[in-house]
């Protein structure tokens, strides 16, 4: 099964969103197979956000990043990826769609609220960067067979 990683980030932790964020991802059926809060640094935010570290805005959004621990999540389903970047919805949370986590919860094109891999390629890389092998727990749930059909496992 698919496994991608995201962040709920100082936006999420520091207004008591966690929870909120969490629900909807279980509710729609992701499984949750490793969870932890931690601080992030400069050195893994440069890494994590290699693409971004040359613009403008960049110094902003660390210090963002940085401002309380985060919480990192590995999810796992079919599509996964796909899946939870629907859910999160595009970057700007004032431009994102109605219904979606940022579309719901955020009004900044910065602080809003989750990090989700945007490729199966990256949520590789990116579950590395945060996990240990040993905090993901490949376990599946007791519902599975009420979460997806038989001929789709
Ligand atoms: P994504 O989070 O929707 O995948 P990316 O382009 O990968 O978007 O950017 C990573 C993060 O960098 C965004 O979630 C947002 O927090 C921040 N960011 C992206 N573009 C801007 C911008 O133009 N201004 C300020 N922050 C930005
Ligand atoms: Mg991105």
């Amino acid at each position: 099964m698919e496994k991608t990683l995201v962040l709920l980030k100082p936006s999420c932790v520091d207004r008591g969103l966690i929870g909120e964020v969490v629900n909807r991802l279980e509710k729609k059926g992701l499984i949750i197979c490793g969870m932890k809060m931690i601080q992030l640094d400069e050195k893994i935010l440069r890494e994590h956000y290699a693409h971004l570290v040359d613009r403008p805005f960049f110094p902003v959004l660390a210090a963002g990043m940085m401002a309380t621990p985060v919480v990192a999540m590995c999810l796992k389903g079919l599509d996964a990826v796909e899946v939870v970047r629907k859910l999160t919805g595009s970057t700007n949370g004032r431009k994102a769609d109605p219904g979606t986590i940022r579309g719901d919860l955020s009004m900044s094109g910065s602080q809003n609220i989750i990090h989700a891999s945007d490729s199966p390629e990256n949520a590789e890389i990116e579950i590395k960067r945060f996990f240990r092998p040993e905090e993901i727990f490949d376990y599946m749930p007791a519902y599975l067979k009420f979460l997806y059909s038989e001929d789709e496992l």
